[in-house]
């Protein structure tokens, strides 16, 4: 059987573009899925000033991402991607062997299950807090805030780090015995809690144990530095 991966030279694919901000829990996530393939060397990172609220800017808005947030993904004939999993999704394919996102019909179910919940349950809803309940981008860019609906994302994130405790006790990874996008939309929710001072709680034992292993991988360790030039 011919995985693809046989035949697979980055090198051969034409340069892409990611509108980034290096240092974002959700940019961090591609970041994390680019090192995973392989890929850095395909990509040229423009980065977007969140906090000068450039991610907003109508032109941005306009031509780039309707949803206004990064990452972005643009390929060289213009297409434009946005949303982490589905940008995870399009470079995992690239070299014919998706581990990232489910080799088989299986995999696949259970990766974007799990990847879902993580946003819904963990990642998102430390978002809505900081947007919310901090100062955020700050007054500038945060020009409505509801700072009860933001306190309650927070109450959830953390009712999210106990499930993802649970999960974790009774296997590797977070969608089962491979590491996957899931893995890294939860990393994300952990990247974004420290930014927030949102700690794990003490007795979520599996999940610090498990993140303590993902920081580990160097995809995850370099992730800040990737676009950085060497030297
Ligand atoms: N659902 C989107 C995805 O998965 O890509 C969410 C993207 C998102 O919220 N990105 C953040 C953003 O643009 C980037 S970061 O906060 O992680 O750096 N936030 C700015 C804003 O104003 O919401």
């Amino acid at each position: 059987m011919n995985s693809g991966i046989l035949t697979f030279d980055a090198t051969k694919l034409p340069r892409m573009k990611i509108y980034d901000f290096p240092r974002g829990p959700y940019p961090a996530r591609v970041r994390i899925a680019l090192a995973e393939k392989n890929l850095q060397s395909c990509v040229q990172f423009e980065m977007v000033d969140l906090y000068k609220g450039e991610h907003k800017k109508p032109a941005f808005v306009a031509t780039k991402n309707y949803s206004g947030t990064l990452p972005v993904l643009e390929l060289d004939d213009g297409t434009l991607i946005a949303e982490c999993t589905a940008i995870t999704e399009y470079l995992d394919a690239l070299d014919g062997a998706p581990t990232l996102t489910g080799r088989t019909p299986r995999e696949k179910g259970l990766i974007h299950m799990m990847s879902k919940r993580a946003e819904l349950e963990f990642l998102d809803a430390i978002s809505v807090y900081f947007h919310h309940a901090t100062p955020g981008l700050g007054p500038n860019i945060e020009v409505y805030q509801n700072a009860e609906w933001g306190l309650r994302q927070r109450d959830k994130a953390v009712r999210g780090m106990h499930y993802f405790d649970a999960v974790l006790r009774t296997q590797k990874f977070v969608a089962g015995e491979i590491f996957s996008m899931a893995d890294i939309t939860v990393i994300g929710g952990l990247i974004f809690a420290e930014i927030v001072k949102l700690p794990v709680p003490a007795e979520c034992e599996a999940l610090q144990a498990w993140y303590a292993r993902m920081q580990e991988r160097p995809s995850v360790k370099n992730r800040v530095t990737m676009s950085e030039p060497a030297g």
